[in-house]
């Protein structure tokens, strides 16, 4: 069948992968049917321009409320929408949190994936319908070897890890029970300008624009060590929808094959803002420190530049917020962000699925923060407007 007849269901629409599998999709010819979530408030900001650009309208791209705690109500879209594809992306997604919630974690991440197989065995669409889990690195934890493949054994560190690892073994195991075609990516990190506030790439290159821009004077982080193998979310939507296409169904990881520490992300992110850092104090007192501002750099990232950063801006004024100055202390380590149990090293090896996919990252690390950085300075232009 043509992707251009295909009807798909994503679970996690409104999420940052859910709003760039649905563009990729929608691109290929797909019917595209999205669960949001109730909520006192709009939370479709990242599906929106689906539905309102008017160079989208007429896309065939349907919202229907739904819950992965809720069994019936996704018996009953899986019913209706008679989807030939499944991307599950709905999940508590936040490592952190799942210490903090680990049963609605299990419930959501585990449970959930569960009842997503279980609707698809009794409606019968064993044949049909073809389904992907969103796994995860966060299923090796512990280190026991770099660069961690497909036969690495995991070890998950954390209430969401080991939620995602029984979503692991279910799909594998109604895979081999039922004989359908359900998958598991392993993903490694990925973000996007789309990535959530809270995760760590995001929270630094917000940062470090704000900083840049006067609008926060500094920020606080965790572990500076860990590191993490990140890739850009457009890349790996691609991957998910090329695991689905093959002939035989295999859980394969996708990640870059390089990794780098928070510490040097944030680096990073504020050199590509116009700030470098440099760094004094160890582990609870380490801190990261203004070497040098590079005006242009800021300017260049503002077409009014003057005009924001003078008087007031959002919440915050000049008198009460000064732009960085060399020596300035902008990062700061708080433990309130260690976690119980971490995750130190993650680096994927993803040859498999270079060989059996022909998939390959596109966006390097550099090519990451540059978007990141350049989209948070839009935003904060934008929000001035
Ligand atoms: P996000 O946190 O951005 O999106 C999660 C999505 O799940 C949101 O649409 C959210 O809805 C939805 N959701 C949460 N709880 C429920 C629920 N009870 N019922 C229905 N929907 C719910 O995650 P990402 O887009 O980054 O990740 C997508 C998937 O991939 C997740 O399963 C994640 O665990 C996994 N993953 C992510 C990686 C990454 O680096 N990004 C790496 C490996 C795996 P709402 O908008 O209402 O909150
Ligand atoms: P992760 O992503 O836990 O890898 O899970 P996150 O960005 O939350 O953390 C990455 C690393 O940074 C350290 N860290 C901090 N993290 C956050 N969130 N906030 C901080 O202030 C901070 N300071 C340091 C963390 O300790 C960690 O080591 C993401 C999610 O998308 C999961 O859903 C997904 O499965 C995995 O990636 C692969």
């Amino acid at each position: 069948m043509s992707s251009k007849n295909k009807v798909a269901l994503i679970t996690g629409v409104t999420g940052q992968d859910g709003s760039y599998l649905s563009e990729l999709l929608l691109d290929k010819g797909y019917e595209v049917h999205g669960i949001k979530r109730r909520a006192s408030q709009f939370n479709t900001d990242r599906v929106d321009h689906l539905y309102h650009d008017p160079h989208f309208k007429g896309l065939p791209f349907y919202l229907h409320y739904g819950d992965m705690t809720d069994s019936t109500n996704l018996i009953r879209l899986i019913q209706e929408t008679q989807p030939d594809e499944i991307y599950n992306l709905a999940a508590q997604s936040h490592v952190q949190v799942s210490f903090e919630s680990p049963e609605y974690t299990a419930d959501v991440d585990a449970m959930g994936t569960l009842r997503m197989l279980e609707a698809i065995r009794i409606l019968g669409l064993e044949k049909k319908t073809r389904f992907y889990q969103a796994s995860t690195s966060e299923l090796y934890g512990k280190v026991v070897e770099t660069p961690q493949n497909e036969d690495t054994p995991f070890y998950p560190r954390s209430p969401y890890g080991v939620a995602k690892l029984y979503a692991f073994w279910i799909c594998k195991n109604y895979r081999e029970a039922y004989d359908m075609f359900a998958v598991n990516g392993i993903l490694f990190n990925h973000e996007s300008p789309r990535r959530g506030e809270t995760f760590v790439t995001r929270k630094i290159t917000r940062a470090a624009v704000r900083i840049a821009a006067g609008l926060q004077e500094k920020t606080f982080l965790g572990n500076m060590n860990a590191k993490r193998d990140w890739g850009h979310a457009k890349d790996y939507v691609k991957g998910m929808w090329l695991m689905l296409q093959q002939d035989d169904p295999e859980d394969l990881v996708l990640a870059t094959g390089e990794t780098t520490s928070v510490r040097d992300f944030c680096e990073m992110a504020f050199g590509a803002a116009g700030i470098e850092l440099e760094w004094e104090g160890e582990g609870v007192n380490e801190r990261g420190i203004v070497k040098s501002v590079d005006e242009d750099v800021i300017s260049q990232h503002f077409n009014n530049s003057t005009q924001l950063r003078q008087g007031s801006v959002g919440q915050a004024t000049h008198s009460e917020i000064q732009t960085p100055k060399t020596g300035d202390t902008v990062i700061e380590v708080d433990p309130q962000y260690f976690r119980p149990t971490e995750v130190e090293l993650l680096l994927g090896d993803p040859s498999r699925a270079q060989e059996k996919l022909g998939w390959k990252h596109e966006y390097a690390i550099n090519d990451l923060v540059e978007d990141m950085v350049t989209s948070d300075f839009k935003e904060i232009q934008a929000n001035n407007e």
